[in-house]
């Protein structure tokens, strides 16, 4: 089964529309408001489609995210039944300050194919290179970009890595210059990060570190469609996080997830720019209408692009 191409265009049409919302908050200072505006508009344009859709990734639990709750249906009841995962502020810093690289981001898949991930911590690789045994979480950060150097026929001084900058990945970060890899060390957003492997354009071979496992799902819907890498861990520390993760059916909480074991089948992932980033422009008001910027991927017809709207506020 594959997804109807017509949800591009109506997804798109969510996240323009929460990115706009959001953007009237952009350097207010204010990371709940930009977030919540981006949250509202999101549930009420997904209620309209004709969906049975239900959040997997979403703004927390229901005993602590009233909208967009893991487990909360969405949609009309009517037509295909969806997961869905929903980060309408990525980079809630970045909106309230007035910084590059704020998105609102959404993916889905057909029904039980997103996995269904608490919120914790992930551990993260990707990159474009979508051979095995290149580069893998299990590996050391040396052996990865030895590996990653001679794949790509390219020596380590001329690799750039992606990774947050945490004190969390100060060794990490140690390792890449005593190799002499260039760095891009980014302060949010990690879902945008992810991608900047997808195409030559960003100049960034590898992806890592440990961000959001939300963030993790989301990047690993669209990295399919790229046909790249994608490797992830949760990390599950305190009693809480190992029993939610327990309720949610997962086992084996060391395991390392495989990119199709996070997303599988047919997917379409959509990431409206709020502020202008590395993937895409932020939202431009002009008279009565906005215009908005969303990189949208669809596996199944293997769409990748940078889809421009202009639309009535
Ligand atoms: C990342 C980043 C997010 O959280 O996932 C990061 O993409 C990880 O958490 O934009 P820490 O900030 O605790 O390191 C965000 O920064 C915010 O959700």
């Amino acid at each position: 089964m594959t997804i109807d191409k017509k949800f591009v265009d109506e997804l798109a049409i969510v996240t323009s529309k929460a990115a706009l919302a959001s953007s009237y908050l952009v350097g207010k200072k204010d990371k709940i408001a930009a977030d919540k505006a981006a949250v509202d508009s999101m549930r009420s344009d997904l209620n309209n489609l004709d969906i049975q859709g239900q959040i997997v990734i979403g703004e927390g639990e229901l005993d602590e995210a009233p909208m967009l709750y893991i487990g909360e249906k969405l949609g009309t009841n009517k037509g295909p039944g969806f997961d869905i995962a929903v980060d309408p502020l990525d980079g809630t810093n970045f909106a309230a300050n007035n910084l590059p690289g704020a998105l609102s981001v959404i993916a889905i898949a057909e029904k039980n194919n997103l996995f269904k991930a608490p919120e914790t911590y992930m551990e993260k690789i990707s990159t474009k290179v979508n051979e095995k045994n290149v580069v893998d979480l299990d590996y050391t950060v040396k052996k990865n970009i030895s590996n990653l150097s001679d794949y790509l026929k390219k020596n380590p001084e001329n690799l750039t890595a992606c990774i947050l900058d945490r004190p969390r990945h100060k060794e990490i970060i140690e390792e890449l210059k005593k190799l002499k890899v260039n760095l891009k060390l980014i302060t949010d957003g990690d879902v945008s990060g992810a991608l900047l492997v997808t195409e030559d354009k960003y100049n960034v071979d590898i992806f890592l570190g440990i961000g959001g496992g939300p963030e993790g799902v989301l990047a690993a819907a669209a990295l399919d469609a790229y046909n790249c890498n994608f490797q992830g861990r949760f990390l599950f520390e305190t009693d809480e996080d190992k029993l939610r993760a327990g309720k949610m059916g997962i086992k084996d909480l060391k395991r390392k997830y495989e990119l199709n074991e996070i997303v599988s089948g047919d997917s379409i992932f959509c990431a409206t720019g709020i502020t202008s980033g590395d993937l895409v422009s932020g939202i431009k008001i002009e008279d009565d209408k906005f215009i908005s910027e969303t990189l949208v991927t669809h596996k199944s017809s293997n769409l990748k692009k940078v889809l421009k709207l202009k639309q009535n506020i």
